[in-house]
């Protein structure tokens, strides 16, 4: 074991072990929700929180229908280190006089949920509280995409990068960059200037391949897209060079540089996530666009394929790592979630569940996952649609009916966001391996919809509940 491997996991020995000591006296989740940007994950947290305080009607949350829930609710923050979740924030845009969807968060947070519950075996009706604490960790998945970067040298790193992106539609979109590229010799002199200009056009390759229309997925570092308070620092200019993996860099060159740029983003950044919160989670949900994967074309959809290979391999890291085997602190379940299903129709909600669980699977084969539970959903936090039926030249067609956004378009037609219009969003094909050969052009039609108004206590959801009880449902014994 090299020194630097002893103080990083002795960094993780520190948290893990506060964790340990208050897991003793309450039992305690941290559970981590992730998923790439705008995949849904400030919607998905603050509809879980809402329909578990409020006790929202969750059939398959056992514990629930059971009547054995007593009282659920927020406690302040247990690290002093974590911005709070702006519950309230979120809460109050979704119900707000002018309701509309939560803004984009950059940031990693935390929420402490408390559940009381009447215990219910014989063991813990004795020697157990009664309450399980739930801390909900809301992080960036491009943050998680990082971490095989702990194990990649600079040189490996590049190469991998530049050859990616000569392939597909990348070529396209890195044009420019590579234009740059082609002039940088790693043995030429080192220069700022260069380094701050191939940074900022390596930078804009990645923010257009994460455009609507490409919608690629695995876009590491995660900081280039989604730098939180790391804007305009150092530790982000660099970028890769055409090199062979196995190249080194002698001392006062262009890679020289560029190479100690990266580890610096390595033990600065990555490192600090990964010992800091991920390897202190014990749950894990990640919420994954596929829709928009699908309607993107096979390329994104090959991507996403990627990009959920790195994920499970990324767990299958925390699941291995010798301290959190030590103090019993590693993810033992992990649920990935297909996002936004209210923008279908239910009949097509399974074929989206089975497209979702098909790559995850291989995903799972692919990186040699193994050690903890995993499964797939669909699912929609906060159902913005109901279903409808429309008969068009005597044909019936299953729609989707909500309050398109001001703006949307379809066809002639321009929304201005007051009233409601049934949208027939297309088919998912029976078999999701056809699916994932890329749907044709057209098959399938989004239009962005208002958050519904919220009539009742609680707001409509699509298998929210299934969600619950995979993560939580086997700790209230
Ligand atoms: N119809 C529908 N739209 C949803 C749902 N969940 C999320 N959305 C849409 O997806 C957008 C992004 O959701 P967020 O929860 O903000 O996503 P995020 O992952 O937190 O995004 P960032 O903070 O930008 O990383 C929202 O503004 C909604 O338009 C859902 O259940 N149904
Ligand atoms: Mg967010």
């Amino acid at each position: 074991m090299t020194w630097t491997s002893i103080v990083d996991t002795s960094r993780i020995a520190a948290g893990g072990f506060a964790d340990f000591a208050t897991g003793l006296t309450s039992p305690q989740i941290r559970l981590g929700v992730t998923g790439l940007a705008r995949a849904g994950k400030t919607v998905f947290i603050t509809a879980l929180v809402h329909a578990l305080l409020r006790q929202a009607r969750l059939p398959v949350f056992e514990t629930q229908s059971e009547g054995r829930i007593l009282r659920t609710y927020l406690e302040p923050q247990p690290n002093d280190d974590l911005p709070r979740f702006a519950y309230e924030k979120h809460l109050d845009a979704l119900t707000g006089e002018n309701r509309h969807w939560p803004e984009s968060t950059r940031q990693i947070s935390q929420l402490r949920l408390t559940i009381e519950y009447a215990p219910e075996s014989f063991f813990a009706r004795n020697f157990s509280s009664g309450r399980l604490h739930i801390d909900i960790v809301d992080y960036p998945g491009e943050w998680l995409l990082d971490l095989p970067l702990m194990q990649q040298s600079y040189a490996q790193w590049s190469a991998s990068v530049v050859a990616q992106s000569r392939k597909g539609p990348r070529a396209e979109l890195a044009k420019d960059w590579h234009a740059h590229l082609a002039s940088l010799k790693a043995d030429e002199r080192q220069d700022e200037l260069q380094a701050v200009k191939a940074s900022q056009l390596f930078t804009s390759y990645l923010a257009s391949c994460r455009s609507r229309e490409v919608s690629l997925s695995s876009l590491p570092p995660g900081r280039f897209l989604m730098p939180g308070d790391l804007d305009g620092s150092p530790l982000l200019s660099f970028a890769p060079l055409d090199v062979m993996p196995d190249q080194n860099f002698s001392s006062g060159t262009l890679g020289a540089l560029m190479e100690r740029r990266y580890q610096s983003y390595v033990s600065h950044v990555v490192k600090p996530f990964y010992f800091g919160h991920f390897a202190r989670l014990n749950r894990q949900i990640v919420l994954v666009d596929v829709l928009s994967a699908l309607n993107a074309g096979f390329h994104a959809v090959n991507d996403l394929r990627d990009a959920l290979t790195d994920i499970m391999g990324s767990f299958r890291l925390g699941a291995n790592d010798m301290v959190s085997n030590l103090f019993g602190k590693r993810i033992d379940k992990v649920l990935f979630c297909a996002t936004k299903a209210d923008l279908l129709h239910h009949a097509s909600h399974d074929r989206l569940e089975s497209i979702l669980r098909l790559l995850v699977h291989e995903a799972a084969r692919k990186a040699e996952f193994s050690g903890a539970t995993f499964d797939a959903l669909a699912l929609s936090a906060i159902r913005a649609t109901r279903e409808a039926t429309v008969t068009r030249k005597g044909e019936e067609l299953p729609c989707i009916a909500g309050i398109p956004e001001k703006g949307e378009v379809i066809g002639k037609d321009i929304f201005e966001g007051e009233t409601e219009a049934a949208i027939f969003p297309g088919d998912l094909p029976v078999h999701p391996q056809a699916a994932l050969q890329g749907l044709s052009e057209g098959s399938l039609q989004f239009v962005k919809f208002r958050p519904p108004l919220l009539t009742g206590e609680t707001f409509p959801h699509i298998r929210l509940d299934r969600a619950v009880e995979f993560l939580l449902g086997d700790r209230f014994p």
